[in-house]
């Protein structure tokens, strides 16, 4: 008797434990995600705008990241709710790419308060507070005005060019990238006395406000216009048409500098109507991912990562340039 009651004992410690055991695992989500991770992007004004969060979506994938991306479509206001909402939900990390670069101040600090740190991504911020956020990741925007104001140089001078009036259309006023692509262009034809910028005029940058802007600048120098210098691709494929209606060629004309890359401008590129593209690569998702990865476990991250970037022209063989997928 005493025999069988002891294995009935032990029989039901054993079932208790591979219960146990078993509804543990059940009680456990197939994955746990590596990080939460809170994303508002500016909108989706570009194909480099559109190309850059796909590119986030899927790092987030590759990672085993749970990300909230939210489009604040173009803004600021848009973006401040969002960081509250990913501060409510007590995300590992916040990352945003803001649209300007003033204003963050207030909703940083309260992210600060609640111990979640901030990644900005593509563009920064004018704060008096350096240790509002951990790090930005986002292109030399300084060194790609400086790019296409040396090609300009190259061009003027392949062309035995005397004099050289540029007009500037710029992408949203107070933005990073607006701010350094006007700053290293400049600063690259500074020296040169035969380049003048006669206007410079913000397209935001948007297509339709591209072509805008051009209409209005060959209303009032025509002709006189040697150089259009375009802070993103989406303003240069606006301005395009404008030109050819105003009976000009681009690229034979008038010189065409333009930033981004994406696979449009590349193949206007091609067929000769823009003579220069500097590349602003939209692929910053790994870095983010892994970035953010190291700020959840703990580990100190660079506070300024760069990609690299090229220049794109007609200095080349533009038939070989690969194909773009933004
Ligand atoms: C650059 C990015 C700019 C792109 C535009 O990193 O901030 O914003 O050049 C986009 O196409 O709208």
């Amino acid at each position: 008797m005493k025999i069988r009651r002891f294995f009935f004992i032990i029989m039901n410690i054993i079932a208790m434990v591979l219960l146990m055991s078993c509804s543990k695992d059940t009680d456990q989500p197939d994955k746990d995600p590596a990080l939460l991770l809170g994303f508002s992007q500016i909108g989706s004004e570009s194909a480099w705008r559109i190309g850059n969060t796909h590119d986030i979506e899927q790092a987030a994938e590759k990672h085993g990241v749970s990300l909230m991306l939210e489009n604040a479509n173009q803004k600021q206001e848009n973006q401040i709710a969002a960081i509250r909402r990913f501060i409510a939900y007590k995300v590992d990390v916040i990352a945003f790419s803001p649209i300007v670069e003033d204003g963050w101040d207030n909703v940083l600090k309260e992210a600060k308060m609640a111990g979640i740190p901030v990644i900005l991504v593509d563009r920064a911020i004018s704060t008096e507070n350096d240790d509002l956020t951990s790090c930005l990741i986002g292109a030399d925007f300084y060194k790609e005005g400086y790019m296409a104001g040396e090609y300009l140089i190259r061009k003027a001078n392949s062309l035995n060019m005397e004099q050289v009036n540029i007009v500037e259309i710029t992408g949203t006023t107070n933005s990073t990238p607006m701010r350094q692509r006007q700053a290293g262009f400049m600063d690259a034809i500074a020296g040169d006395p035969r380049m003048k910028v006669t206007e410079s005029i913000d397209g935001d940058f948007l297509k339709s406000r591209g072509a805008e802007n051009m209409r209005h600048l060959l209303e009032k120098y025509g002709g006189d216009i040697d150089v259009v210098f375009s802070h993103n691709d989406e303003m240069t494929l606006g301005a395009l048409p404008e030109i050819e209606k105003a009976g000009f060629m681009p690229g034979k004309d008038m010189i065409i500098i333009s930033i981004d890359g994406g696979q449009e401008a590349i193949d206007v590129l091609k067929e000769g109507k823009i003579n220069c593209v500097v590349e602003c690569t939209p692929k910053l998702g790994n870095l983010l991912m892994e970035t953010a990865l190291k700020l959840k476990a703990g580990e100190s991250v660079q506070s300024l990562i760069h990609p690299e970037e090229q220049v794109f022209s007609d200095e080349q063989d533009t038939s070989k340039i690969a194909p773009r997928d933004y």
